[in-house]
């Protein structure tokens, strides 16, 4: 695909669903009783493969232009799939699922692509066992495939040596099976918290209290009907390109702003963005949403560390971008967490960025961007095959002096189909 810069971006944009809770509210819609409809669910390629895991196991999942439904019969609706669950690119669908699958007396294998066989499992497959799942795979069952064979399982106390929402909310699906027995997770610091709200939602009693989430097993969840808030992650690439592209205008709609998540708005504040944010008032019980206004911005260089990664972990490459056009410089620290995201996003940041003009330093845990880089373009650039990466690229498109070529741009489709799309059409 080729891109070219833009004279400016001006425009409303309604984001795609947010990823996280569409995939959440087809698995907890999935092991309810009842029947669960879901609006703005996002019909990404992730998400999808969450569908398809579902309905290989016999769940009856309805999908129409404006609703999925979810006929839910309870966990022991669930079947023992007769062929491999593909979890396609999607980390959510594989860690999560395993959660789900400890607990259940049968077999199942999983697998997913080139990217997801690359992602470690371990740090699912640990917990698990220590509950008394069994799983086999590659390197011990850290990599795809995998085979488990669930069954009876007992609560655990957990201290997760990593701050992710994928590992604590597989345990908490597993302890929510562990019979008569409470099982807590303790995080280092907290990761998004979509799985905890979205359990009470269903009925569930989960208790919080610091960085510890604990969850008493034996419950039934019970299906109730959820709206998707916009997801940040996506408004992010507008976020930033409104804030680099001269004489812009954007007015993202119904973002999701859960605390847990919105890193970004924290960085585009910090940064001296020039930002509104109106709330949906009724919103703020379950999931809160906001229309968000960004116009082009004097930016500065600052940190980002600690306690603020885990709110914008998926946010670092477009972060990384933004940065470039900031006065000084941007370090970004504490983000080891990048290297197994569908790619190595320090490597593929870094290289991807440098090849059109920019000065980013890789470090051992982020990196390290120069401000007031100008950006000739005039390159071949590649998503690598992960979708934040082909997005952040193409925002890169819009200031760069000469046209891009971006390969592997179809990465997109696994979390914003529209993309381009939205792209073109506020595009000037
Ligand atoms: O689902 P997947 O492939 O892991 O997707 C990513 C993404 O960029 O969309 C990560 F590569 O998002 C994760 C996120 O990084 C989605 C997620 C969730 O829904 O629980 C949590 C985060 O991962 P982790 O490992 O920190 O829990």
């Amino acid at each position: 695909m080729i891109l070219k810069k833009v004279n400016r971006l001006e425009g409303e944009i309604a984001v795609p669903g947010d990823k996280s809770i569409s995939h959440r509210a087809v698995m907890f819609g999935a092991i309810a009783e009842g029947e669960t409809t879901i609006t703005h669910f996002l019909m990404g390629a992730d998400c999808l493969s969450t569908v398809s895991c579902f309905r290989k196991m016999g769940v009856d999942i309805e999908i129409t232009d404006s609703a999925v439904k979810i006929k839910g019969k309870g966990l022991s609706g669930i079947k023992e799939p007769s062929e491999l669950l593909d979890t396609g690119n999607s980390g959510t669908t594989t860690r999560l699922i395993m959660g789900i699958l400890a607990g259940l007396p049968y077999h199942f294998c999983l697998a997913g692509d080139e990217s997801i066989a690359k992602r470690p499992m371990a740090r699912v497959t640990e917990p698990l066992r220590l509950m008394g799942a069994s799983i086999d795979g590659r390197g011990s069952g850290n990599y795809t495939p995998l085979s488990i064979r669930g069954g009876s399982l007992s609560g655990i106390q957990y201290s997760s040596p990593v701050a992710s929402a994928q590992v604590k909310s597989a345990i908490l699906l597993a302890g929510l099976n562990a019979i008569g027995e409470t099982t807590t997770v303790v995080e280092p610091y907290k990761s998004r918290d979509h799985t905890e709200r979205m359990l009470k939602v269903f009925g569930a009693d989960v208790e919080e209290s610091g960085l510890s989430v604990s969850i008493k097993g034996g419950q039934v969840l019970k299906a109730t009907d959820i709206e998707v808030p916009g997801d940040i992650s996506s408004a992010a690439f507008f976020l930033a390109a409104g804030a680099i592209v001269p004489e812009s205008q954007l007015v993202l709609k119904r973002v999701g702003m859960n605390p847990t998540r919105t890193g970004m708005i924290d960085v585009l504040k910090e940064m001296g963005a020039d930002m509104e944010i109106k709330y949906d008032e009724a919103s703020m019980e379950f999931e809160p949403m906001a229309d968000i206004t960004i116009r082009t911005s004097s930016l500065k260089g600052i940190t980002i560390s600690g306690d603020l990664i885990p709110r914008l972990i998926d946010e670092i490459p477009i972060i990384a971008l933004l940065a470039t056009q900031a006065e000084g410089t941007t370090v970004i620290k504490d983000a080891e967490e990048l290297k197994v995201k569908e790619t190595n996003r320090i490597d593929t940041v870094v290289n991807e960025l440098n090849k059109l003009g920019a000065e980013i330093e890789p470090t051992e845990d982020g990196m390290i961007i120069r401000g007031k880089a100008s950006l000739r373009g005039g390159e071949e650039v590649s998503s690598h095959g992960d979708h934040r990466i082909g997005m952040m690229l193409s925002i890169a498109s819009c200031i760069a002096e000469q046209e891009i070529k971006l390969i592997e741009e179809k990465a997109v489709q696994v979390s914003y189909p529209d993309f381009f799309n939205d792209l073109k059409r506020v595009s000037y």
